[in-house]
């Protein structure tokens, strides 16, 4: 980190930011976003300058065993309530709604903030999204397909053992006969384009920022 004599206050806010996500300290997250709001700062800075780098490093110390899972579960609550507060500003951008998404992470998986980041940028692009949550079973995607008519569905799976269900999800779709006005996004840590090949999605996106332009180019936006 830079020489705190050097920061400037917008370099301050973001050091903060990052601190108290590393730390898994939400009120300080909540804090220093509030703060960058307040200054004019870019939502989108606070968000990839400060929280993910922050989560990333997180991830890099689990990985490598320096800090174990209850530290990295303190730290991933730490982003939610800071999400929340840049979610409105995001969504401000936009005029028109274009088309509504469906989201949700396979059944047995609970990891939600990457799926949340989507949402959160494709409300921006201008999309109604109906977030189901996590560990989302097949047939509530179907269900949800029923009652909201989505032009598109995002499906979310972080774990090597629950990639399969992004399968079995698309195959219930199918077999339930109510894919044809809908199109097939796919994400998440260990899923590839190869991948989403391979399972007949329409669609895969390794980040939130392309998932809004892979999204828009499906429905030729
Ligand atoms: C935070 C975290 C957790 C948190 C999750 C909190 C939450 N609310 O999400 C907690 C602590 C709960 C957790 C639990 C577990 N975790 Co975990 N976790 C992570 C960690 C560190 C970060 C994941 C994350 O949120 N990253 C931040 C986001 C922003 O990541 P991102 O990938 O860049 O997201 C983008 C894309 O994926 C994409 N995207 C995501 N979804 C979608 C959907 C669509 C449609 C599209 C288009 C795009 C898209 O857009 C996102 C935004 O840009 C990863 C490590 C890692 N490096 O990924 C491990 C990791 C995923 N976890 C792992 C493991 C093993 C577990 C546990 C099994 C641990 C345990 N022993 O209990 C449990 C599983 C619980 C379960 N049943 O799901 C492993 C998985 C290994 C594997 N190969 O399967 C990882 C890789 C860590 C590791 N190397 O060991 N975990």
């Amino acid at each position: 980190m830079a020489d705190e004599s050097d920061d400037t206050p917008t370099d301050s806010i973001l050091d903060s930011l990052y601190d108290a996500v590393t730390a898994g300290d939400a009120d300080t997250s909540v804090e220093s976003t509030r703060s960058g709001l307040e200054a004019g700062m870019d939502p989108l800075t606070l968000l990839f300058d400060a929280m993910i780098p922050a989560l990333e490093e997180v991830g890099r110390l689990f990985e490598t065993g320096e800090i174990f899972l209850p530290e990295l579960l303190i730290s991933a609550r730490a982003m939610p309530a800071s999400m929340e507060l840049i979610r409105p500003h995001l969504a401000d951008q936009s005029s028109a709604r274009v088309g509504v998404f469906v989201m949700g992470t396979v059944a047995g998986d609970i990891h939600d903030i990457g799926k949340n980041l989507c949402n959160v940028m494709l409300e921006g692009a201008g999309f109604e999204v109906i977030d189901l949550g996590v560990n989302v079973p097949a047939a509530n995607f179907v269900a949800a397909i029923n009652e909201h008519h989505p032009d598109v569905v995002g499906i979310s799976a972080f774990l090597t053992t629950t990639m399969p269900e992004v399968e079995t999800t698309i195959d219930a779709i199918t077999e339930a006969g109510v894919r044809h006005d809908t199109r097939i996004i796919i994400g998440g840590a260990p899923v590839t384009q190869e991948y989403a090949d391979q399972i007949g999605a329409d669609g895969y996106a390794p980040n939130a920022v392309s998932a809004v332009r892979t999204v828009k180019s499906l429905l030729g936006i």
